[in-house]
């Protein structure tokens, strides 16, 4: 850890801890203490995985856009904008060639995993919806897609079909019966087309702990986690909400009689995310929500059998099922969905 990059930014006083935070997938995220005479200040240091993300710089450059274009509106919460080096850059390289970003830590804020309550539920999508709102006259074309085709489910089937074709027989075998239910829930595609006109800026990860709250009122304070800020749908945001707010265990649960659609999650996602939003949405984007949401948790299921297949190059992984595990998960969390909105 000492090989940290933190000598790149000016930091206050002295760096007097540093804690790994290990609840995202994909990139490395510590969390900075540095005393100074007036108290201890938190920081959030985070590389950014560029094997995923193989654009860093222009990540930085969407997220750097999207914070002033906000902070030159009157939007009502903290805007997450990285802090500058020494240098004056959003970001810094290290000698390894990583990318790396300082955020400032909000103190008196927290972020839930899980959306145990309708009222965190209403809050975090009203709070995604007003994000989107106030963003709704941002030129789309200044975004670059960072990631290419996010969302466009019928290249992730592509993908998926292709890693059947390159899994191991052990795996394969294992993933049998699941790989036939995916194929055969093909015609969910169908409604793809319709979500193919990018021209919203989108965050692509609206999960709840992406917005933190205010500790004592949990409120929306600020949106977070904003590497896939990109063109793209309504109905991919409001989707991915939907997927991670509803059930009552997350996507790596194992007991699959806990994953299941909570009605009174669902509408207060809903009605949270229409409220925030307000009159930004078109009546065509608010009829598409629920295909979206269908779409994104059959796609989340793709994903990660397709890891599976392919051995787990994406998704970390504890053990060697947990590929499959989440795969079937999210089929399961499928299944309850198409039950309740059909
Ligand atoms: C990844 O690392 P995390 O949790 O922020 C992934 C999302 C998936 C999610 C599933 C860039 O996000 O698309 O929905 O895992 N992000 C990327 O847990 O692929
Ligand atoms: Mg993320």
């Amino acid at each position: 850890m000492s090989s940290l990059p933190l000598h790149h930014f000016p930091l206050p006083g002295t760096i007097d801890q540093i804690e790994p935070i290990t609840l995202g997938l994909i990139n490395q995220t510590f969390k900075v203490r540095c005393s100074t005479p007036d108290g201890p200040l938190h920081y959030i240091l985070q590389q950014i995985n560029t094997s995923i993300f193989r654009q860093p710089v222009a990540v930085m450059d969407n997220i750097q856009q999207v914070a002033a274009f906000l902070s030159g509106s009157n939007y009502p919460r903290h805007i997450l904008q990285a802090l500058p080096t020494k240098t004056g850059e959003s970001f810094c390289v290290d000698v390894q060639n990583q990318y790396w970003r300082l955020y400032p830590f909000l103190e008196n804020s927290l972020s839930v995993q899980r959306a145990d309550r309708p009222e965190w539920a209403y809050e975090a999508a009203y709070t995604f919806g007003e994000y989107a709102r106030y963003l709704a006259d941002f030129d789309v074309g200044k975004l670059q897609v960072t990631v290419a085709d996010f969302h466009h489910t019928p290249k992730r089937f592509a993908h998926f079909q292709t890693s059947i074709g390159q899994a191991s027989e052990e795996r394969l075998a294992k993933a049998r019966a699941l790989i036939e239910n995916l194929l055969n829930a093909k015609h969910l595609l169908a409604h793809y087309p319709a979500l193919e006109n990018c021209q919203r800026v989108v965050h692509y990860d609206t999960k709840i702990s992406n917005v933190l709250l205010d500790a004592q009122t949990y409120k929306g304070v600020c949106v977070i986690d904003l590497d896939t800020l990109m063109p793209g749908m309504l109905a991919y945001d409001y989707g991915d909400m939907v997927r991670t707010f509803a059930p009552p265990v997350d996507e790596n649960a194992t007991d699959l009689a806990q994953v299941f659609v909570r009605p009174d999650i669902l509408q207060a996602t809903r009605e949270g995310f229409l409220e925030g939003i307000k009159d930004a949405i078109t009546k065509e984007e608010k009829e598409q929500l629920t295909d979206g949401a269908r779409l994104i948790i059959y796609e989340q299921s793709l994903r990660f059998l397709t890891d599976y297949l392919q051995g787990d190059l994406y998704y970390s992984t504890s053990h060697p099922e947990q590929n499959l595990q989440r795969a079937q998960n999210q089929w399961t969390l499928l299944q309850d969905f198409l039950r309740q909105t059909t």
